[in-house]
């Protein structure tokens, strides 16, 4: 196994010209030559046996994958790391129907401000896309509770949760005040509670014309949503800007980091600082001022004022644009991760309290700040005191103790770092199995790299990236499994499979058929075996159970420049047994799992003769599974 020693690391730095900082602007400029480096190191042996989960057999894990850009929710399991399922949330999907079906748009556009549904009328009414970052599972005690998962979208300023006993996204709000929601996390303790939630971009507030390029003037705002009923609780402005997330075990505090203390607006300003900082948020104080009322409503929402000064917030200086933040299983510790500096910081939790009320120094919480390699981006932890690092510019995962760290702080000699290893190739997230839990496990470790390069046979220029799974169970880390995945795995979060528990068919009370539901019984139709076609005046409502292999209609009629509702129920109560509706020549198409309703509304206007079928495959007649509209030409 390749071990780098910390030599490597500053012979790396040398060459690269001194300072971690001018090592990161060239990895940004363009990082080909950095990864060259690691491309000469030795590949890992055969996979160990653990990884291997044979045919039949189930995962130990469930990893929930954003997909950055690419706007779906991925379910993989670990340790094969065999796709599972593909859960739409901020793209379209062809597959499901997701913002095509009556009930997806409904879920995709009420949470979306005024103003941006108004801006969306000339674009189809929603977004198309969305950049996935951060799936977080809802907590209870520490620990994963499988109720929810938590997501957020970077490129449309929007927070989405998916359903745990479903796997399917049940809301979505766009979030009012800010730009860029980036870094996401939930409250751990007494269980979510809040997700918190970053606003990355500094923007003017409002931001309605009347300041624009005055960059003094823009703030970034942190936001806290109620998990629960997906309404915003509260906002505070900052200082700087913010960038990742994180909360402690006691739900007292959470913490964000800033890389633009400059307030910049160009890469040159928002680098300029050496360093830049960690703010603390003060739960119990910000609820506290809610209820006082010390703070200014903006678009419905009370807005705390937390910049420098403020009791609600304190600000610790952090060596250099810190990125990723991470509360160690243990509940005590704290990593910020220094990117533009080869350090993390690490703080205490327990001098939170001194901080606040004003009997320590800023600094005064930070107990560690060893010096790791080059990039640092996010730490995971394995609930044996030790820490994961990945180095962006290095190429690595830096494995150290965060007791001999706290030494080393504190003048003994030891070297904190246990072990390097090489990962193909600049590795952004990393994460344990459990490993943001109190129940971290210690038993893997996920690497999720930004470039694949050599890894996988070519695709042409546009590669996938590389998920490398690593064992941490024993003293050394051991790469056993080398994943491509398509733009992009940004984070994952690993969930034993004890937490969650999804079911096999849907229950025909649930509330995503509500709507269907009323308007079946105002039109006297039974939903659950309807064949029938309402006409109300030129809105047409068609409605067809399916049991495989068919339709309860064989065929409809309707006139030509009719809008037509298709409600579709599977009354198949068989686990697996999911049907599809496509409209031929429509652009309509939908699922319709077991004990599930779908509707999708459409203009009929291309009259003459169009067949729709089931698009999932059912039945040994599932071919047959069809039927046919009948448009009559518009004065026929
Ligand atoms: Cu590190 Cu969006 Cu999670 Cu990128 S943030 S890596
Ligand atoms: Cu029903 Cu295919």
């Amino acid at each position: 196994m390749t071990d780098n020693t910390e030599e490597t690391g500053v012979s790396r730095r040398g060459l690269l010209g001194g300072t971690a900082k001018a090592a990161m602007l060239a990895g940004i400029a363009g990082s080909g030559g950095l990864a060259g480096g690691a491309v000469l190191a030795p590949r890992a042996g055969h996979a160990a046996g653990e990884a291997a989960v044979g045919p039949g057999e189930l995962d130990e894990y469930y990893v929930f994958f954003s997909s950055g850009q690419s706007g779906e929710l991925r379910i993989v399991g670990l340790p094969s790391m065999r796709e599972l399922m593909r859960v739409p949330v901020f793209n379209r999907c062809s597959a499901t129907g997701w913002g095509d079906t009556n009930e997806s748009r409904k879920i995709l556009t009420e949470g979306l401000l005024p103003e941006t549904k108004e801006f969306l009328a000339s674009r189809g009414g929603v977004y198309l896309n969305g950049d996935l970052h951060h799936p977080h599972m809802s907590f209870t005690d520490g620990t994963y509770d499988g109720r929810y998962i938590f997501m957020n979208d970077k490129a449309n300023s929007r927070v989405a949760r998916v359903r745990g006993d479903v796997m399917k996204c049940d809301k979505i709000i766009e979030i009012p005040n800010m730009e860029a929601v980036h870094g996401l996390r939930v409250q751990k303790f007494p269980r979510t509670g809040y997700v918190f939630a970053n606003g990355e971009d500094r923007l003017p507030l409002p931001n309605d014309g009347s300041i624009l390029d005055e960059p003094d003037k823009y703030h970034a705002i942190f936001t806290a949503i109620d998990g629960d009923t997906m309404e915003i609780a509260w906002q505070v402005m900052v200082d700087g800007n913010l960038d990742n997330v994180d909360a402690d075990y006691q739900g007292k505090y959470c913490f964000s980091t800033c890389y633009n203390s400059e307030g910049g607006v160009t890469l040159a300003e928002m680098t300029a600082a050496e360093q830049d900082w960690v703010v603390i948020f003060n739960i119990e104080r910000i609820e506290e001022a809610v209820r006082k009322g010390d703070y200014t409503e903006r678009k419905g929402v009370p807005v705390i004022d937390g910049r420098h000064g403020s009791p609600y917030t304190r600000y610790v200086p952090i060596p250099n644009s810190p990125h990723g933040i991470n509360t160690a299983p243990d509940g005590i510790h704290v990593v910020a991760n220094g990117k533009l500096s080869p350090t993390v910081t690490v703080f205490d939790v327990r001098r939170f309290d001194d901080l606040f009320d004003d009997k320590i120094e800023p600094r005064g919480v930070v107990v560690a700040e060893p010096e790791l390699g080059l990039g640092p981006l996010h730490t995971a932890f394995d609930g044996r005191g030790n820490a994961y690092t990945t180095l962006f510019i290095d190429s690595q995962v830096c494995k150290w103790s965060i007791a001999d760290a706290i030494r080393r702080f504190n003048g003994e000699d030891v070297d904190p770092i246990l072990q390097k290893l090489d990962v193909h190739y600049q590795p952004g997230h990393n994460h344990t199995s459990m490993g943001q839990t109190k129940e971290a496990d210690g038993k893997w470790l996920l690497s999720l790299n930004k470039f694949s390069k050599d890894r996988f046979l070519n695709v042409g220029p546009l590669k996938p990236e590389c998920d490398q799974l690593i064992d941490i169970s024993g003293d050394e880390m051991k790469l056993v499994h080398d994943g491509p995945s398509f733009a992009e795995p940004h984070d994952a979060t690993i969930v034993h499979r004890s937490k969650v528990n999804p079911v096999q068919v849907w229950d025909r009370n649930d509330p995503l058929f509500d709507d269907a539901k009323r308007q079946a019984a105002a039109d006297g139709v039974d939903l659950d075996y309807g064949a029938d076609v309402i006409r109300d005046g030129n809105k047409v409502r068609v409605y067809m159970f399916s049991v495989a292999p068919a339709f309860s209609l064989e065929s409809f009629t309707v006139k030509q420049g009719d809008e037509v509702t298709v409600y579709v129920t599977n009354m198949d109560d068989v686990e697996d047994l999911t049907h599809g509706f496509t409209l031929v020549n429509h652009g309509v198409a939908m699922e319709v799992p077991p004990q599930a309703t779908a509707s999708i509304t459409f203009v009929a206007d291309r009259p003459g003769v169009h067949w729709y079928y089931c698009q999932w495959f059912c039945h040994a007649l599932h071919m047959e599974m069809k039927g046919r509209m009948l448009v009559e030409p518009r004065g026929a």
